[in-house]
């Protein structure tokens, strides 16, 4: 591990009108002792914080008529002009289920920019359009389903981003054996089957080939695990 890349703590910045739903799952686990080792560090700033006037507004009503509110182009500009002060370098993601699909490759990516990132997390029925197209760098999706916000979709994408950053996970080894991950061949497959002790549970064997020692044997077992998982439940990975 370089110390150039021990040295300096990479930055999230996360703008909500939910600032109390962080850290949330990130203040836990791995994404915990990488904070506590400085690896990465959290800023979350309330976009109502950048609101005008006595009541505050965040939202308006559609032009065009439709569904919902739409949140206001001049609030969220500020807020992400404020957090773009801390972070000039940093790509501002808008966190929407119309964005392009999050993957493995972006978040080994994303987590190789010293800059770090700015993630906008949305509610209500959406934001002003002018405002993604004059301050956002890029849309990303979690998956094919709709969330009520961002702010769950851009904790999955933080715990994503910060494992791939060195130092975070105990063994660098960890890292590479892992779903989604290319095998020798730039093939992506899903991890194989894990087991520890007993030998034998409620009458389940651990296979004889873990058991047995044989390096290589176990190598061979594994990607063919690997591969008869991926046929089954993930067809569209295999090329
Ligand atoms: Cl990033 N945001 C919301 N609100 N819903 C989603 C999503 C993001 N990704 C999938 N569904």
């Amino acid at each position: 591990m370089h110390l150039s890349q021990l040295d300096m703590s990479y930055p999230i910045t996360i703008l909500t009108l939910f600032p109390e739903m962080f850290p949330g799952t990130l203040a836990h686990s791995i994404m915990k002792k990488a904070a506590e080792k400085e690896l990465w560090n959290l800023t979350v700033i309330n976009i109502r914080d950048f609101a005008e006037g006595n009541y505050k507004r965040v939202d308006d009503t559609p032009y065009g008529g439709g569904a919902g509110m739409v949140m206001k182009a001049d609030v969220v500009a500020k807020a992400i002009r404020a957090a773009k002060k801390n972070q000039p370098n940093a790509p501002v993601i808008f966190m929407t289920p119309s964005g392009t699909p999050f993957k493995q490759a972006k978040a080994v990516e994303l987590s190789k920019n010293k800059a770090g990132v700015i993630l906008l997390c949305g509610h209500y029925e959406g934001i002003d359009e002018r405002v993604l197209e004059t301050e956002v760098d890029m849309e990303i999706s979690i998956g094919d389903y709709v969330l009520s916000g961002g702010e769950i979709a851009a904790q999955v994408v933080v715990d994503a981003i910060i494992r791939n950053i060195q130092g975070v996970l105990g063994n660098d080894n960890t890292l590479s054996e892992e779903s989604f991950d290319e095998d020798e061949n730039g093939q992506k497959l899903l991890e194989y089957p894990h087991y520890t002790r007993p030998e034998t549970w409620e009458g389940l064997e651990v296979p004889e080939v873990l058991r047995s020692g044989h390096h290589d044997n176990i190598k061979k077992w594994r990607k063919q695990k690997s591969l008869e998982k991926t046929k089954k439940v993930r067809p569209d990975i295999l090329e």
